[in-house]
């Protein structure tokens, strides 16, 4: 027994976070916050049209301003830059990379053509006028199944736009359907969106004058992958790169890309020998930055009279913009690989199509392929509850996996990623859960017939999900702790809004058994935290954070081995409380971890058997698999069928990430992606004109939803521990984001119901659109 009470611990507790009275008294320090001596701009000349041939390029006319102090142009880079990688390419994907300037052709409008670089902003972007591109027009195309078709080809080497057919084959769909009683069959549209973080992309380039070695600060969530890519790109060797990501105001997908401009600037630094800088700005943002979600899935489903669905034969095509980019199939391959959701569904095949179009370039945006999978799959189940005449979340928990079976091999695979294999998870209780909280009761029917009696007409939607989280391969960390007892923490999570200080430091904590205000975490910069991976795929926690812990609990143990070295006991006489190690059953005799980190150092005692100096330790937490978090939303609307304004009353998201270590980082997380799911569902789209041009292109015709347009969103959380890591988190970053398409269309469909309509789409439900579903509202 201790003589001390045990210290609180802060896992599981909603610690407020360490990093906002930093970054809401304005002290962040984003890109465009570094201003260096000597600084030079960059510009870009993008493309105006959606595909067309270059015909000619003429930059004497800007090389004349004397402002400008280089331009480059596809002949001047072709040798010095290969093309920009695509790490989840399929082995038979065909080859449709990026360069980071447009070559013989432009595909997509907002692609580089030529870049130059002036004394000032203001010089750089008068400059872009002064280049001369001549361009013969090419039939663009922007329609997906014309994409599909292959009428108009992007890359006519290539003989078809289709670039890409992800597979999925579990059991035998063929005498499933042949045995079922009912089959359901449906298209659906997903339209496109984009991630928009709060600051825009910008970069930095600089070479060292004494180590000749290139910095590139950069607005990115994965620096060290973004050393990796330039390394690749540039020929150059990492150890000659140093990579840079300071404050990052959001990302959500957009930055886990490696982007033109990110070569661009380092070749003119290299160049110059002068840092230049770019920063990207709102309209470049919205056709430079990638785009997301676009998709068309057609579903079949064999479903028995007793309301078991049997098998389901999906295809799906993905718009993957004019090239693949980092992540191009990430999104087909997830919606395809977890299309089936909580839902048992023995027999599956899925054939998901990436097809190329003359638009920005897509990759993941917050949830991947997930929303639109959960879209596809909740709007099945409704569809067919109703035809059964079956309660919809009775039929649901009909076909879910119980905990009984759990883990389970889903027979399908997401690239990256490896097999999907549930792990822990109780499906049904989440559903449950979330049913009771919206008031989706045996009672509901009659509660909306009373209300639409009353002219009222109001819905109530859920959908349930499993989302895969935490992908490896792994994430590193590095604890160190100095004389007087502090610890510094060197991770390769690279947060841009997550609160990882916070978490990270409560996990190291509890480890050590220190207080917060004594853990310095380190990050985004590859000088300073040698390896790392990055923050995407809600890894960091599961991933990162228990590398982090790891690497506390061999500091611990190395601590307690230089104590007993030291106090001349054995180690299993020592006990570790407080952020000390005490001689059991002698209170008074302890070393404090600044004590011991002394003793550990070089100008000490030898340390024994050879053990290395310094309290310090480095861990790789390495992903034995997959994390699957799950999650039920459920939502109430209101419609107003006179002017298609929809309301949400209530919103109610019962979330399961394993350990949750800190509940309010975790609630807020699900709030923002649930806030850019409603946004998703109801206003944003980034439409295009039929010959390529996309149509919004500021935040006045491009509209998001404001902090008013939120409705409260109540959460629980319910905690199902992965063995994949020994702390039990699974990830927490998406489950918001993925969940709030499905239910919030379910609930309008559930709303508009009694207007026979059948939703296909995610939207964006803007209220003329939904007036259009009310037959009566044209004679009112
Ligand atoms: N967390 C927790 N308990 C858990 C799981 C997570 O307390 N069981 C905490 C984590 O420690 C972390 C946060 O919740 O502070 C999110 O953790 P995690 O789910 O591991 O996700 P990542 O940190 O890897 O973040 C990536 C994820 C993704 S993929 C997108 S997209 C996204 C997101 O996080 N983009 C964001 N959240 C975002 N939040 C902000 N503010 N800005 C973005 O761009």
């Amino acid at each position: 027994m201790t003589e001390q009470l045990a210290r609180p611990k802060y896992v599981g507790g909603s610690v407020k976070r360490r990093e906002d009275p930093r970054l809401l008294l304005g002290r962040g320090r984003y890109v465009a916050d570094i201003n260096r001596a000597g600084t030079v701009f960059m510009g870009v000349v993008r493309s105006p049209h959606a595909h067309a041939r270059i015909v000619s390029v003429d930059t004497s006319r800007a090389l004349a301003d004397p402002r400008v102090l280089a331009v480059l142009t596809w002949e001047d880079i072709k040798d010095a830059a290969g093309p920009l990688p695509c790490i989840d390419r399929y082995t038979d994907s065909l080859p449709v990379l990026q360069t980071a300037l447009a070559d013989s052709v432009v595909r997509y409008v907002g692609e580089p053509v030529v870049a130059l670089v002036a004394t000032t902003e203001y010089a750089a972007e008068d400059a872009l006028s002064l280049v001369d591109v001549e361009y013969e027009p090419l039939p663009a195309v922007v329609d997906l199944d014309e994409a599909t078709a292959g009428a108009t080809l992007l890359y006519p080497e290539h003989g078809t736009n289709v670039m890409t057919t992800i597979s999925q084959d579990v059991g035998d769909v063929e005498a499933a359907f042949a045995a079922a009683d009912r089959v359901y069959e449906e298209t659906f549209t997903i339209h496109r969106y984009v991630p928009m973080p709060m600051e825009t992309r910008g970069v930095v380039a600089e070479v060292d004058p004494i180590t000749e070695r290139l910095t590139l600060t950069t607005s990115t969530q994965f620096p060290h992958l973004v050393r990796g890519f330039l390394s690749g790109v540039l020929g150059m060797p990492e150890s000659r790169i140093r990579v840079v990501a300071p404050d990052v105001g959001g990302g959500f997908g957009a930055k886990c890309e490696f982007y033109c401009e990110e070569v661009l600037a380092p070749l003119f630094a290299l160049q110059l020998r002068r840092p230049v800088k770019w920063i990207e700005d709102r309209r470049v943002s919205m056709v430079a930055s990638s785009h997301a979600r676009e998709q068309k899935h057609t579903v079949r489903v064999a479903v028995q009279d007793d309301g078991t669905v049997t098998a389901v034969d999906a295809q799906s095509w993905t718009s993957n913009g004019a090239a693949y980019c980092t992540l191009a199939t990430t999104p087909a391959s997830i919606s395809s690989a977890m299309l089936r959701g909580p839902y048992r569904i023995p027999h599956y095949r899925a054939r998901a199509h990436c097809v190329v179009t003359n638009k920005t370039p897509l990759a993941v945006y917050r949830g991947a392929g997930h929303p639109q999978a959960v879209l596809v799959m909740e709007r099945m189940m409704d569809t067919i509850a109703a035809d059964l005449g079956r309660d919809r979340v009775e039929l649901r928990l009909q076909n879910m996996i119980t905990p009984a079976e759990l883990p389970s091999d889903r027979g399908t695979a997401i690239v990256l990623a490896g097999q999907v294999v549930y792990d822990t998870g109780d499906y049904g209780a989440c559903l449950t859960r979330a049913a009771e909280m919206i008031g989706l009761t045996p009672d509901w029917p009659a509660e909306q017939a009373a209300l639409r009696a009353d002219g009222k007409y109001v819905g109530i939607g859920v959908a349930s999900l499993v989302e895969e989280t935490s992908i490896g391969p792994y994430e590193s960390a590095v604890v160190r702790v100095d004389g007087a007892g502090k610890v510094t923490v060197l991770t390769g999570s690279s947060p841009h809004g997550q609160g990882h200080v916070t978490t990270f430091s409560q996990l190291v904590a509890d480890e050590l058994e220190v207080d917060l205000e004594d853990i310095t975490i380190l990050y985004g910069d590859t000088d300073v935290v040698a390896d790392g991976v990055g923050t995407f795929a809600s890894r960091s926690a599961a991933i990162g954070g228990a590398a982090a812990r790891k690497a506390a609990g061999v500091v611990k143990d190395k601590a307690l081995a230089v104590a007993a070295h030291v106090l001349e006991i054995d180690v299993a006489d020592l006990e570790w409380r407080n952020g000390a190690a005490y001689v059991r059953g002698v209170p008074a005799k302890s070393m404090s971890l600044g004590e011991l980190a002394s003793a550990a150092t070089a100008w000490n005692a030898p340390l024994p058997g050879g053990m290395e100096f310094n309290l310090e330790a480095t861990y790789q937490h390495q992903a034995g698999g997959i994390a699957f978090s799950d999650a039920t939303h459920a939502a109430k609307v209101a419609v107003d069928v006179e002017t298609g304004e929809v309301e949400v009353l209530d919103y109610v998201v019962v979330h399961d990430c394993g350990t949750v270590i800190n509940p309010t980082i975790v609630d807020g997380q699900v709030h923002g992606g649930v806030a850019q799911g409603l946004g998703g569902t109801f206003m944003e789209e980034l439409a295009y004109s039929a010959d390529g041009q996309p149509l919004p292109v500021t935040l006045q015709d491009y509209i998001m939803p404001t902090v008013g347009d939120m409705p409260w969103i109540r959460t629980d959380h319910m905690e199902s521990p992965t063995p994949l890591n020994p702390y039990g988190m699974k990830g927490a970053g998406e489950g918001g984001a993925t969940g709030a398409p499905g239910a919030l269309v379910n609930a309008l469909q559930d709303a508009l119901a009694v207007f026979g309509v059948n939703l296909t789409s995610d939207g964006p439900w803007t209220p003329d659109k939904v007036l259009a579903l009310v037959p009566f509202a044209e004679e009112s």
